[in-house]
């Protein structure tokens, strides 16, 4: 088929030669890519992206963990063309600033919750989430050189967090697929074991039992490094990339409770928590938590336009504005009006749909009760969510809960039928994983779960006839 798309006019054949010739993607193997030709997606509305073939795809990834409000919202082109006739760029370097930009700052330190005697007054804003995790990094020593203890450099981490993929982001993260390419991590980054229950608890151990152990972990970790040696640790409130990891009840109140004994800085990277994903504005109110620094990015636009910054809280802020003087750090776009409009026209209609209450309450509660059904499934185990963030493992035999072999490559092999069958679903190793649009309908919810079930069932077949079930 020869598709036309209505944007360029150029077949799909020939947007994937030309895409194979000029365009490096991200965590791409060109190869690979050439040998198949890239999707080429042309379109949006709602819930649905449709390719160059005229294919639509329900699109329960939200983009990358970014549309949250959905696609096709007119009123953030509204704001974006606005503010390009208006003021398409200034920097905020030398002693200037832009209106969106003070009042993107002053909502979000509106929106902040209060923890404790944490309170977010103040926003550094970058472009993405590996630039944000990078400003931690920066501010985080600054902090402590402010302080007079310019020894606490180490950072902790954790296996398979992802903090994005610069130098210091990919550091940051656990992936030893990143780490191995380029000498990462950069010195004085360190990581500890993922609150990963389904892989990691020992047999008759309660999830609680096993949250405070995993978090003791980090204990261990700032015994073995010296405590006067460790800045911060940084995690996301759920692993998104890494595969959906939601940690026990019991796992964060144990971090909570380390970090405060030995006073080092807690980073909570809610590239994908925040804004609504998990039910609140921001994650670590949903799970009780105290951090200093907050990392966002992604749906403050809802993938609209690239922003991203850091929540920085009072603990950090004082030190940093009152004795720090000048802080050399900062990137061109940080407060780019543009991207500030578009964010405050993207929380306006978070605020008047209500979207976090709205995960928060009933439609939360119909997208879990909906997605746990999946666990009748013979494939399936571990399907649970954490509002609308969702996770499974596929598995070879249910009762004993055997994994499947990596050369398997099962999460590929369902990828692939969620695909051919109109639904975007990611595969992480043996886990599949979602996070849809905040706006779903219960009718959008049942044909999810009917999309989903269906992608299972083809899985289920594919493997049988390959003699692996
Ligand atoms: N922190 C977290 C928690 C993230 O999820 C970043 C930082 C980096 O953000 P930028 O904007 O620099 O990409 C992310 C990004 C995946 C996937 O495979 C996830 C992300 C990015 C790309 C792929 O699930 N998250």
């Amino acid at each position: 088929m020869n598709a036309m798309t209505p944007q360029n006019q150029l077949s799909t054949q020939e947007i994937q030669t030309l895409d194979s010739a000029h365009f490096i993607h991200p965590f791409t193997d060109h190869g690979d890519l050439a040998t198949r030709g890239a999707r080429v997606i042309t379109r949006s509305e709602g819930v649905y992206v449709w390719d160059s073939e005229g294919e639509k795809l329900f699109d329960a990834m939200s983009g990358l963990w970014c549309v949250n409000v959905g696609y096709g919202r007119q009123t953030l082109a509204q704001a974006a063309f606005d503010q390009m006739m208006t003021l398409p760029f200034y920097n905020s370097f030398f002693q200037t600033t832009n209106v969106p930009a003070v009042k993107l700052a002053t909502r979000l330190a509106a929106l902040a919750p209060k923890v404790g005697d944490r309170s977010f007054e103040h926003v550094f804003f970058s472009s993405s989430g590996s630039e944000s995790n990078d400003s931690n990094v920066r501010m985080v020593r600054r902090y402590w050189d402010l302080l007079g203890q310019p020894q606490r450099k180490v950072i902790i981490s954790r296996h398979n967090a992802y903090h994005g993929s610069t130098m210091a982001g990919a550091s940051l993260g656990g992936m030893s697929g990143m780490h191995a390419q380029g000498d990462l991590p950069i010195p004085n980054i360190t990581h500890i074991g993922q609150p990963y229950f389904f892989e990691d608890g020992k047999p008759g151990e309660t999830a609680d039992e096993f949250g405070l152990r995993a978090a003791g972990w980090l204990e261990e970790k700032i015994l073995s490094v010296g405590p006067d040696k460790v800045a911060a640790f940084i995690a996301e409130p759920i692993q998104g990339a890494g595969g959906v990891i939601i940690p026990p009840a019991s796992y964060w109140p144990e971090i909570q409770r380390i970090v405060d004994k030995y006073g080092i800085l807690l980073i909570s990277d809610e590239v994908i928590c925040a804004f609504g994903r998990l039910g609140h504005w921001f994650a670590y109110e949903k799970f009780g938590y105290k951090p200093d620094l907050v990392t966002f990015a992604k749906a403050v636009t809802s993938g609209y336009i690239p922003l991203g910054g850091v929540m920085v809280g009072n603990r950090v802020a004082k030190v940093l504005i009152e004795q720090g003087g000048e802080f050399n750090h900062g990137y061109t776009y940080s407060g780019h009006p543009v991207a500030c409009a578009v964010a405050l026209a993207n929380l306006d209609i978070m605020e008047a749909e209500q979207l976090p209450q709205r995960v928060k309450g009933e439609m939360g509660d119909y997208f879990a009760k909906r997605y746990a059904e999946l666990n009748d499934h013979p494939l399936v185990t571990a399907a649970e969510s954490c509002g609308f963030v969702a996770g499974l493992v596929l598995v070879k035999n249910k009762l004993t809960k055997e994994r499947f072999n990596e050369a398997d490559a099962v999460g590929m092999v369902c990828r692939r039928h969620c695909f051919s069958n109109g639904l975007i679903m990611r595969a992480v190793g043996d886990r599949m994983i979602i996070a849809p649009p905040l706006t779903l309908t219960h009718a959008e919810i049942d044909e999810l779960l009917r999309l989903i079930r269906q992608a299972l069932d083809l899985t289920q077949q594919e493997l049988h006839q390959k003699g692996l079930i």
